[in-house]
């Protein structure tokens, strides 16, 4: 959809517009006193969000697509209804269609020094080809008057049989170098190391440190995570609510150089910390039922005291 780039999104004090950004795509950007934020309105994907007085805190590929059939990569991709391949048929997309799906702006709302937008995707026949299944969901895109970007994803069964979803807000943090940083917060979690034949693991009490391509789903978990970039001198907290699942992953050189939309030599200065329910912490809704996934983002250098 080509935006026009004169179309204010109806908001107070102008908080909000929607313009043109890449390839032509819709881009809304928020901005308000506690930060600036963009999200694209295909796929509801967030691309940036800088704290105020911070830096940017997302990282996306400076090779990725900004077209209307292929997702964004990096900044936050919504993986739904599906994670990852679908388990039945390799020809559907990837980590669902939500991502590669046209979503409405429903409304934006200042709250404080903070804002907020509100995104929806109901079932339509495009969706329907993918997954015949009627739901609807939507997605706030919140800059808290912390500093923080909570970001929250309901999926609601508006049909009349239950249906079984996996899902992830699939973030891509930018970092100095990926072989300086560490994860805590998942000490002692049994994992699916994606990388070693989906061998079942269990974390130790050592930080996860990245010295080859790692891609780890985290089960039955809903710890924080905090990501430590003492070169880069951030400190990023990801809390989460209505996840059990969380992903690290890094592609490293080989799987870098595979991928058209990831610069070969992009892959140290990026890490996903991903807030999701994957595996055998699928979620079933029953009709008329919902479900509430989200995430919280924040540098404690940005956080008013
Ligand atoms: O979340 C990690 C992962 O499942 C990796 O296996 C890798 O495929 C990554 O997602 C990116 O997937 P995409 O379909 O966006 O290339």
């Amino acid at each position: 959809m080509t935006a026009d780039p004169s179309k204010h999104v109806p908001s107070p004090e102008g908080l909000a517009e929607i313009e043109q950004g890449a390839g032509g795509l819709a881009k809304l950007t928020l901005r308000c006193p506690a930060g600036e934020a963009e999200v694209y309105l295909h796929g509801a994907h967030v691309t940036s969000f800088v704290p105020a007085g911070g830096e940017e805190l997302l990282w996306c590929s400076r090779k990725s697509w900004f077209q209307a059939d292929k997702p964004i990569r990096g900044g936050v991709p919504i993986c739904f209804p599906w994670f990852g391949p679908h388990p039945d048929d390799a020809a559907l997309p990837g980590h669902g269609f939500a991502r590669v799906s046209q979503w409405q702006v429903d409304s934006i709302d200042p709250a404080g020094p903070g804002l907020a937008a509100t995104l929806r995707l109901e079932a339509n026949p495009c969706t329907r080809s993918f997954w015949d299944r009627a739901f609807r969901l939507v997605y706030e895109v919140r800059i808290q008057p912390d500093g923080a970007l909570r970001l929250r994803l309901t999926t609601q069964n508006t049909g009349s049989e239950a249906f079984e979803i996996t899902e992830a807000l699939h973030t891509y943090f930018g970092v100095s170098d990926v072989r300086q940083v560490e994860i805590t917060g998942l000490a002692g979690v049994e994992y699916i190391d994606k990388v070693d034949g989906a061998n079942r693991k269990r974390q130790g009490d050592e930080p996860i440190r990245f010295d080859r391509e790692t891609d780890r789903v985290y089960l039955d978990t809903q710890a924080d995570c905090v990501l430590h970039d003492p070169q880069g001198g951030r400190v990023v907290t990801v809390s989460k609510d209505g996840s059990n699942s969380t992903v690290v992953w890094n592609p490293w050189t080989a799987k870098a150089g595979r991928m058209e939309d990831f610069g070969d030599d992009e892959w140290p200065g990026m890490v996903c910390i991903e807030t999701a329910n994957a595996h055998v912490n699928a979620v079933t809704l029953d009709p008329g039922s919902e479900h509430v996934i989200s995430t919280t983002i924040s540098d404690r250098r940005y956080q008013p005291v």
